[in-house]
């Protein structure tokens, strides 16, 4: 009775539901380990402009929130003051002010487009207010700006 439609689509039905298995299963290990690549999306949460006025740093998080423990964020740099070099590197100092501390685990920090930086192993370890304190280095790798985003983890 089943005409060559119909089980065309079991067929379909069936590749399907396997194909939606193997989804959820590596969406699963992606979670549970904690090398998984951070995704940046949406609006920046933080748009600050740097201690000397020459960019605007746009902060965006991964996860979208966030959380105490390990965290990433991308840092996308615009200049705003003509004279202003590109800013070629970035160093992240994770501080918090409350305590005076920084974090024993240093976040390593990577360009992925011109004018962004991606930080990762953000060690936010203590629920409180964190400076993330951004360096940012000219062709040369002198220093030539600072910018400060300021996250609450809860
Ligand atoms: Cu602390």
């Amino acid at each position: 009775m089943f005409g060559p439609s119909q089980i065309s689509s079991r067929r379909l039905a069936i590749a399907l539901s396997l194909a939606i298995s193997t989804w959820i299963a590596g969406c699963g290990a992606d979670v549970a380990t904690s090398d998984e690549p951070p995704v940046f999306s949406g609006p920046a949460l933080q748009s600050v402009d740097s201690a000397l006025a020459g960019y605007r740093v746009a902060v965006r998080a991964f996860p979208l929130t966030p959380r105490k423990g390990t965290n990433a964020f991308e840092f996308t740099v615009t200049a705003v003051d003509p004279q202003s070099p590109p800013a070629m590197a970035m160093t992240l100092l994770p501080w918090m002010p409350v305590h005076a501390h920084g974090t024993s685990v240093l976040p390593i920090v990577v360009a992925t487009a011109p004018d962004v930086f991606v930080a990762t192993r953000v060690s936010l370890y203590m629920a409180g207010i964190w400076e993330l304190r951004a360096g940012f280095q000219d062709a040369a790798g002198a220093h030539v700006d600072d910018a400060t985003s300021v996250f609450e983890i809860p």
